[in-house]
């Protein structure tokens, strides 16, 4: 056991049995005309990350540990889009709709895509996931027992949203995780520092917290 610098005590590294989830990082979550845009919200925030998500991931694949991407998104059909999820809100264009980068959030969709400097390699899982949390409805739990991974590190957007859905998911299902601070991101700065503050409180309550460096700081000499 070796241990990450992190908050509110040091994480209890396994290496072995670690497995970096990168949430959403999608052009429908952080360029103009996508699905972030359309409920109204400042994408440069999301765009700003990039560089700190990539060197968190090829920390990771530089240390032979796996490497696994989430993308929110549905059928074309539809079929898995509940209309609560449609109608919620009044955004500009819907799941579903044409926009600029085609179908907002539809599978296969150019603006669907994970954004081409974080797109994944070959060997490196997919999960397309229809809800916020990366476990509903999909393989993932099935995904990391035939991995052996008992240890998340998390990364990608939103922090307070999708990343901390997962994270509380994960939680509930016996891994213990640990959030990358500086390589996730919200639209609403006060919301990032909230969930970080709300994950790690009451003694890691959700999980813990750690900056990318003390995180790869420990996994690229395990
Ligand atoms: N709107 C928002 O903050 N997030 C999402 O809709 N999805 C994710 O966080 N991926």
């Amino acid at each position: 056991m070796v241990e990450i610098k992190a908050e509110p005590f040091p994480f209890p590294a396994r290496p072995e049995e670690m497995a970096l989830i990168v949430i959403d990082m999608q052009r429908d979550f952080a360029e103009p005309g996508g699905f972030g845009a359309s409920l109204g919200n400042d994408v440069g925030r999301i765009t700003r990350i990039v560089p700190d998500v990539k060197r968190l991931i090829q920390g990771f694949r530089n240390a032979g540990l796996p490497v696994i991407h989430t993308m929110e998104c549905h059928k074309p059909d539809l079929s898995d889009l509940p209309p609560a999820k449609r109608n919620r809100g009044d955004p500009s264009i819907r799941i579903g709709d044409v926009g600029p980068m085609g179908r907002i959030l539809i599978a296969g969709e150019p603006g669907t895509a994970i954004m081409p400097e974080l797109a994944p390699i070959a060997g490196e899982v997919v999960i397309e996931k229809p809800g916020k949390g990366a476990f509903y409805a999909t393989e993932l739990g099935d995904v990391l027992k035939r991995k052996g991974i008992t240890q998340l590190v998390f990364a990608g957007v939103t922090t307070e949203v999708c990343v901390q859905t997962t994270m509380r998911e994960a939680n509930d299902r016996g891994y213990e995780c640990l959030l990358a601070e500086d390589a996730t991101e919200s639209y609403f700065p006060e919301f990032k520092e909230a969930a970080i503050a709300m994950i790690r409180a009451q003694g890691a309550i959700v999980g813990w917290t750690a900056s990318i460096d003390d995180i790869l700081e420990t996994i690229s000499h395990a």
